[in-house]
Order: structure tokens, then C-alpha cells, then sequence
């Protein structure tokens, strides 16, 4: 667990005052960059830092908690749902963010994943998608493309790998959106987009590991993607936006957002956004207004055998 400062002024949040230790990443790791766009969007919103949460579960991913200064849990394996899911029911007035690797979210966490989209309670996910285990040096994960050789599978991963955006929409994911740790500003706008939504917002960031797998992920090249464009959706990293396709995509469309899904290609912005999507949060913290406040005894007697 780590505590966050409380404010000494009034003056703007700044990013030097978010920065704790120095992140024990190896260099080149897309999770420094991801951690940047935390700060960075936390600057930009003005999001007070001991009113926010950073929770994680294991793995490289895992250690992000401890570098944003902020309160933060830096839980077990696959378990962060639910350490956020007590939060958001408890301390509603609180920003929570949390951050999993493709292992931790899809493997050891993916019961979770499935009941905190479908609790929908609000919150920011982040999917640190490295596709594979980095911490525990390089496994299979249920992302892992196939072929590629791990640790655990050194002939090549046998299976082709979940598609982590289909299966998402498909538990029903009420904000789904596909952004990448080199895309600084697309990254930004994304993490934006998913506070200003109130649910469960389910945020994947290609995240490169050079350590483990140096030549996944052709960032250099913008080939392989597409840019989702919408009035209600994410702008394109304007840095690289000319020098690929921009789709246009209403994110409102389900059907739309699954076959994009369903593709090889991959699409970057918005895939998908219901803000009408019931929420496990506030329809429980109704209901306990509403019952008022009752004798535990005259209740608990009511069992008395
Ligand atoms: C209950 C439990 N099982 C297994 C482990 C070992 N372990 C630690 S991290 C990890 C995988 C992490 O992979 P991922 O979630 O993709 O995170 P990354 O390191 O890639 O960021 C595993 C299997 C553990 N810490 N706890
Ligand atoms: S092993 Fe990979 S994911 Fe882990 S810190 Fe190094 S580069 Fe990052
Ligand atoms: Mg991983």
C-alpha cells in the first residue's frame, strides 16, 4: 500500500509532484510511458492525487502503483478487481485506476474481469498488454501470438492468441477503447475519454517489452493499424494520423465495434461506449439509502432458532 501527499497549495498539479522513486522497468519499457500518460491526463484534469487510487495485481505492469503519487494497492495476482470493486462501493468520491498485464487481467484475474465489466462499477482499466508474463520471464499468456517462443512454450506459442477487444464486448463492456504506449498524446486522449465515462472503462494499450520481445509490435510502421475517427470518439495521434487509415466509426455501434474486433487489423480510438449501462455502484449505495437505517438485532433475530 502506498499513501499519497496531500496537497501543500492551491497551485496546479504538477508532474514532478505525481513522480516518487525511479521505476525499476527495464529501458525502453512501454510502462514508462504509460505511467507518463497517467500523469500527464492527471495534470491536464487537475485530478487530485489523495482523492485517487492506483490498485494493480502482480507483474511487471503490477509495480505501477508505487510510481504515481497517489494512494495505492499494489495487490495479488489477478486480484485487483476486487480490492477496486470494495473501493468504489465504499468510498464512491474516490478516482480509481487499475492496472493489470494481459496475464494478470485475462489469466489468473479473468473471473474478475468478467464481473467488474458486468458490475460496470466506475472506474479506469488499464490493460498493460505486453502479450506476455514479463515479470516471471517470459511465458505464454493468453495473448502471446502464435508462434512466438516463450519460456513455456519454446517451440512457439501453440494457440492464436484471445482477442482481448472481442472478448470484452462481448462480456458487455459498457467503454472500450484501444490505444499504445508509443502514441503519447492518442494515449492521453484515451485515458481521458475513459475517466469522462462513468462505468467500467476497459482501456488496452499495446505495451512493448524490448526485454522479452524486442521485435513485437512494429511502432515504427503504421502498416498494420487504423485510427477509429468519430465526433464522440478519440482523436488520432495528430503526430502520425496522415500516415495511416482513419475509419470512421460510431462508437455507439456494437455490431460495428465486434467486427472491427473480429479482424486481424487493428484499430486504435474507440471502439465502443454505452454511458447508459446500468452500474452495480450506485444502484447499491440507492438501495441502502432507500432501506434506511434498521436494528441489527431486531434483524439478526429474525434467524434466531
Ligand atoms: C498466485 C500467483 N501465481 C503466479 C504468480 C507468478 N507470477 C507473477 S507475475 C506473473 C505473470 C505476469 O504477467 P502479466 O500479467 O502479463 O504482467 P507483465 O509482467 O507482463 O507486466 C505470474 C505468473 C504469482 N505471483 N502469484
Ligand atoms: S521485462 Fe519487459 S515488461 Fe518487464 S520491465 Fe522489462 S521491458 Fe518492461
Ligand atoms: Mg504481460
Amino acid at each position: 500500500m502506498t499513501t499519497a501527499t496531500e496537497p501543500s497549495s492551491q497551485s496546479p498539479l504538477t508532474i514532478k509532484e505525481l513522480n516518487t522513486e525511479n521505476p525499476r522497468w527495464c529501458a525502453g519499457c512501454g510502462d514508462f510511458s504509460i505511467i507518463m500518460g497517467i500523469k500527464r491526463f492527471m495534470v491536464n484534469q487537475a485530478i487530485a492525487p489523495h482523492n485517487t487510487v492506483n490498485i494493480s495485481g502482480i507483474g511487471c505492469s503490477g509495480r505501477a502503483p508505487f510510481y504515481i503519487n497517489t494512494y495505492g494497492v499494489h495487490s495479488i495476482h489477478g486480484r485487483a478487481i476486487p480490492v477496486a470493486t470494495g473501493l468504489s462501493l465504499t468510498r464512491p468520491e474516490l478516482n480509481l485506476f487499475i492496472h493489470s498485464g494481459d496475464g494478470d487481467a485475462i489469466s489468473i484475474g479473468g473471473n474478475h474481469l468478467i464481473h467488474g465489466l458486468n458490475k460496470n462499477f466506475n472506474c479506469v482499466f488499464v490493460l498493460y498488454d505486453n502479450e506476455l508474463y514479463a515479470l516471471t520471464k517470459s511465458q505464454t499468456s493468453p495473448t502471446t501470438r502464435q508462434g512466438h517462443k516463450t519460456n513455456t512454450q519454446p517451440a512457439g506459442t501453440y494457440l492464436a492468441p484471445i482477442k482481448a477487444l472481442r472478448m470484452v464486448l462481448g462480456i458487455g463492456a459498457s467503454f472500450v477503447a484501444n490505444t499504445a504506449d508509443w502514441m503519447p498524446d492518442h494515449l492521453v486522449n484515451t485515458l481521458e475519454a475513459a475517466y469522462r465515462h462513468k462505468g467500467f472503462s476497459f482501456v488496452h494499450v499495446s505495451q512493448r517489452c524490448p526485454h522479452f520481445d524486442p521485435y513485437n509490435f512494429e511502432h515504427k510502421s503504421t502498416d498494420w493499424f487504423s485510427f477509429l475517427t468519430h465526433e464522440k470518439g478519440i482523436p488520432p495521434d495528430k503526430r502520425i494520423a496522415d500516415k495511416t487509415e482513419q475509419l470512421q466509426h460510431d462508437p455507439s455501434d456494437l455490431t460495428a465495434a465486434f467486427a472491427l474486433a473480429n479482424t486481424d487489423r487493428t484499430y486504435f480510438g474507440l471502439l465502443y461506449h454505452d454511458p447508459a449501462k446500468p452500474r452495480y455502484d450506485t444502484l447499491m449505495q440507492e438501495q441502502v439509502a432507500a432501506a434506511g437505517s434498521k436494528d441489527r438485532t431486531k434483524i439478526l433475530d429474525k434467524y434466531k432458532i
